[in-house]
């Protein structure tokens, strides 16, 4: 069984086996916790990105100010690069969903989570980090995106021994062990 534990503070700063990004669909970097991975992590994160974005089929999304994104990873999925100067092995990218108070798309939400941990048992790593996936620029109200993050973490069947959850702020923390309660 995975242990789920909670740490208040920066994603950036820890040290594990993988460190989940809350990317977009382009996966050439953006603000919130996707800024901050890139930042301190260095171009060797970004260089693989445009890699795996070559090799990406061509998606009909379009970003949140319209502009189509070309080849992109669909929401919900997840990819694997380095981890450039961070304290970890890998970094895993995925893109959340937008929230959205007309549509139920919480189990793109779920599928984040899976995502991850499937490729994170592809890479062999035992220990993850997470942060609160869509809870920031996506909008998705912190208590409800506590609970889909705990609640699939839960659910899903993997080898990582720690999922470790990173909450930037208290009522992000909060949330979370209101979840785990
Ligand atoms: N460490 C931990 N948590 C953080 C950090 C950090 N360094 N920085 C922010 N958070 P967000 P999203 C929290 O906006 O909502 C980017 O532009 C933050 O308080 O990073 O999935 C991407 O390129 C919030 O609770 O991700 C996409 O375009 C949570 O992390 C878009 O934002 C997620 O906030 C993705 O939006």
């Amino acid at each position: 069984m995975t242990a789920i534990e909670l740490v208040r503070g920066d994603i950036t700063r820890q040290s594990v086996d993988a460190i989940v990004n809350a990317a977009n669909s382009s996966l050439l970097g953006g603000g919130g916790v996707d800024g901050a991975i890139h930042r301190r992590g260095g171009p060797a994160i970004l260089e693989e990105c445009r890699k795996l974005r070559a090799a990406l089929p061509h998606s009909r999304l379009r970003s949140s100010g319209g502009t189509p994104i070309g080849k992109g990873l669909p929401t919900g999925q997840a990819v694997a690069t380095t981890a450039g100067e961070l304290d970890a092995r890998w970094v895993i990218h995925t893109v959340g969903p937008v929230y959205s108070q007309s549509e139920d798309r919480s189990g793109l939400l779920a599928s984040c989570y899976r995502e991850s941990l499937r490729v994170a048992d592809e890479l062999g790593a035992r220990t993850i980090a997470f942060p609160a996936i869509s809870t920031g620029i996506y909008g998705w109200p912190i208590d409800d995106g506590a609970r889909i993050a705990v609640e699939t973490v839960r659910a899903t069947h993997t080898s990582v021994e720690e999922a470790r959850f990173v909450l930037f702020d208290e009522r992000a923390y909060e949330a979370f062990a209101a979840q785990l309660r």
